[in-house]
């Protein structure tokens, strides 16, 4: 099995990369983004309580995502492999996920993070904002909340793969092609 993961802030290309790799490599996408926007789109009790948290910015409770991702990995007993994009967004997130995968016998292989600078990635979400209907896109308060929740409480994460040896880093920025070319390079050579 081979699981990686999709580390950056919001906006730093994480969806976009996501749906190139699956494609690419054959392996289950869990976005927790996309999940929990299905459960709002769906209106269930889970959706109308992330929504809350979401339309402010601010991260859905630890144990409301947790649960969610390990559903999907049950539902998926025979993939190659996840990918996971958007999660584990938390330490106690990156801890859950760690058992999660002991429970099935594997782990992560690589964690790769889209490197992006603050200018470019409020552009990058305003413009998205205008096409797709997500409200946590329209406002720029919202925007840079969640990119001060993001330096408190995703960042840290990164040590938590560092010290695995299992972190690298990629530019974000350029054409969404030479960046997927980018990070095939390292899937490329760590499946080897
Ligand atoms: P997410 O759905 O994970 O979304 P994101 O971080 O905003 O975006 P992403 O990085 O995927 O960017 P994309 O490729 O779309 O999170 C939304 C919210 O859900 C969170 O704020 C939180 O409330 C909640 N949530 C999700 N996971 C959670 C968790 N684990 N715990 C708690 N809460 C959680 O790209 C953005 C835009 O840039 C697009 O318009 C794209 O077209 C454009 N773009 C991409 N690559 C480009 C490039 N190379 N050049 C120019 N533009 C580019």
């Amino acid at each position: 099995m081979f699981n990686l993961i999709l580390f950056g802030p919001p906006g730093s290309g994480k969806g976009t990369q996501s749906e190139k790799l699956v494609d690419k490599y054959g392996l289950v996408h869990l976005s927790t983004g996309n999940l929990l926007r299905e459960e709002i789109a769906n209106k269930t009790p889970l959706g109308t309580e992330a929504k809350n948290f979401m339309d402010k910015g601010q991260l859905v409770p630890d144990e409301v995502v947790i649960g969610m991702i390990d559903n999907s990995l049950d539902q998926h007993k025979d993939a190659m492999g996840f990918l996971f994009d958007g999660f584990p967004r938390t330490a106690a997130q990156a801890e859950a996920l760690d058992k999660l995968l002991e429970l099935k016998k594997t782990g992560i292989a690589i964690v790769l993070a889209l490197e992006v600078t603050e200018e470019e990635l409020v552009k990058r979400l305003l413009n998205r904002g205008k096409t797709s209907g997500r409200s946590d896109d329209t406002n720029e308060a919202v925007i840079r909340k969640r990119f001060t929740v993001y330096t408190n409480d995703t960042e840290p994460v990164a040590g938590h793969y560092k010290k695995e040896k299992k972190f690298q880093s990629i530019k974000g920025e350029g054409s969404v092609e030479d960046i997927f070319n980018a990070i095939c390079t390292v899937v490329d050579k760590k499946m080897k």
